[in-house]
């Protein structure tokens, strides 16, 4: 069979974002008011602001902000983890980063399945934010086996998915038959099951330790916990969520408000309380769980690692404060005085290195003298008007950020010490495969645009 036979890995996320979408409108609706009132206001704000949408179409990001989301859920065991690293791959989604989310009470490790260069990135973002269950944290050895034993039993694929992850691993490609069998036996591994695999007594001991096991441990799956779509003001969504009947968190997480939008803001409305059924010596017993909600999210501009640091360490300001965290009234207030100090403008943020841009030539090719051009600097071909410099969008998540959305879907009243265990080497044999870095990935895009500025003006040269 040939290559030209094979639908692409984008093809197939397309095929998989919008059908995990319409799976969990209709299995969540307060999801589907969330999306309309998202589109609502993107589509004022583009309206309202012509030049942001001038740039969102020179970037290719205008297509994509609907579609923009991403999804979490949480698995239980290193195999898991490593069969679902090959599932992604099927949609070309690739692990970036690591993120150690025990310093924030929450005993899982994570990383982000994301397509990773831009011209699959404009095609469709679709991640998934995949956290791996720490039992190691349990520290009452016998509950720690029981769950173990527990999760041991459960099969959280098809056979069917398994089959084409290994069709596509022999032949490099899935056919468009192939792919539209894939996505159906794909999202059976994500869907919501009422019945519980546990009686009610067990569900109740691994709750109390965290209410996150039980979460993992209980379900026939890892049902996906939330999807988030991309607004472009975050802080009318949060606002309008309660006329719409949509409880919302109390805070939004990251940066502030700001002119030049970095990294990445989330709020999420709270997990709601279904009907689950627990097994029972004498059939099945009413109960109810909480675990799936809606998000939503701005993103902005890619921080550079000396961005990231200023980032994390205004951060810390903020938190430090009285210790109070994000509690507190005035946090908005407090946030937006400590960023003061993190510069707002692109020409700012670019000349001192703090963001990623791609860099894209205007076309202009008129007073030069010919070789002229491509001797100089970057910065002198973006102040002659030959360059423009966009910012590069920050695709990835915050961990702190991350942490807040967790515990305000888990009640908010979760606070367990498991400070201090990063353990990359560990998450890294789970899965199977190293995580890409995400600073060297954003590097790359921008290296990438440099070099097609420069072959450009070699061209145009003559
Ligand atoms: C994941 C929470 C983290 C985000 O956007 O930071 C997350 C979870 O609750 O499983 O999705
Ligand atoms: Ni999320």
């Amino acid at each position: 069979m040939s290559d030209a036979a094979f639908v692409t890995p984008d093809h197939i996320r397309i095929r998989f974002s919008r059908t995990m979408s319409d799976m969990y409108r209709s299995e969540v609706p307060q999801y589907g008011t969330l999306m309309e009132l998202v589109a609502e206001v993107n589509a004022a704000m583009l309206a309202a602001d012509p030049a942001l949408k001038a740039d969102l179409e020179r970037t290719d990001d205008l297509d994509r902000i609907d579609l923009e989301r991403h999804g979490a859920i949480r698995l239980g065991t290193a195999e898991e983890l490593s069969t679902m690293r090959r599932l992604f791959a099927v949609m070309g989604m690739e692990p970036v980063g690591y993120y150690d989310l025990s310093v924030a009470g929450v005993p899982v490790h994570s990383t982000a399945f994301r397509p990773v260069r831009e011209e699959n990135l404009a095609r469709n973002p679709f991640r998934v934010f995949t956290s791996l269950l720490r039992l190691e944290l349990i520290e009452d050895e016998a509950l720690r086996q029981e769950a173990a034993a527990i999760l041991s039993r459960r099969r959280i694929f098809t056979p069917g998915a398994l089959a084409l992850i290994e069709r596509f691993e022999a032949a490099g490609g899935l056919t468009d038959a192939e792919a539209e069998d894939f996505v159906r036996e794909a999202v059976e591994t994500f869907r919501w099951h009422r019945e519980a695999t546990v009686d009610e007594g067990t569900y109740q001991r691994l709750s109390t330790v965290h209410r996150l096991i039980s979460d993992v441990v209980c379900f026939k799956g890892p049902h996906i916990n939330h999807l988030t779509p991309r607004t472009l003001d975050i802080d009318a969504v949060q606002a309008a969520m309660p006329a719409r009947g949509i409880a919302a968190k109390d805070v939004i997480e990251g940066p502030p408000t700001r002119r030049c939008p970095i990294l990445l803001r989330q709020t999420s409305f709270k997990a709601l309380e279904e009907p689950i059924l627990f097994r029972g010596a004498d059939g099945a017993q009413a109960g109810t769980h909480t675990a799936r909600f809606g998000e939503i999210e701005q993103r902005g501009l890619a921080p550079t690692r000396k961005g990231r640091a200023l980032y994390d360490d205004l951060l810390s300001k903020v938190r430090d404060v009285g210790g109070q965290g994000n509690a507190g009234a005035d946090y908005a207030t407090r946030l937006a005085g400590v960023f003061e100090a993190f510069p707002d403008d692109h020409e700012t943020l670019r000349r001192e290195g703090l963001g990623y841009y791609r860099y894209v030539p205007t076309g202009k090719s008129g007073g030069a003298a010919p070789g002229a051009l491509d001797s100089l600097s970057l910065e002198a071909l973006i102040a002659s008007g030959h360059v423009e410099a966009y910012p590069i969008v920050y695709e990835d998540f915050l961990p702190v950020s991350a942490a807040g959305i967790f515990q305000s879907n888990l009640g908010g009243q979760e606070q367990r010490s498991y400070a201090g265990n990063a353990s990359r080497g560990a998450f890294v044999e789970a899965l199977g495969a190293e995580v890409r870095d995400e600073f060297e990935v954003y590097e790359e895009a921008q290296a990438r645009s440099i070099e097609a500025v420069r072959e450009t003006l070699r061209h145009a040269r003559r």
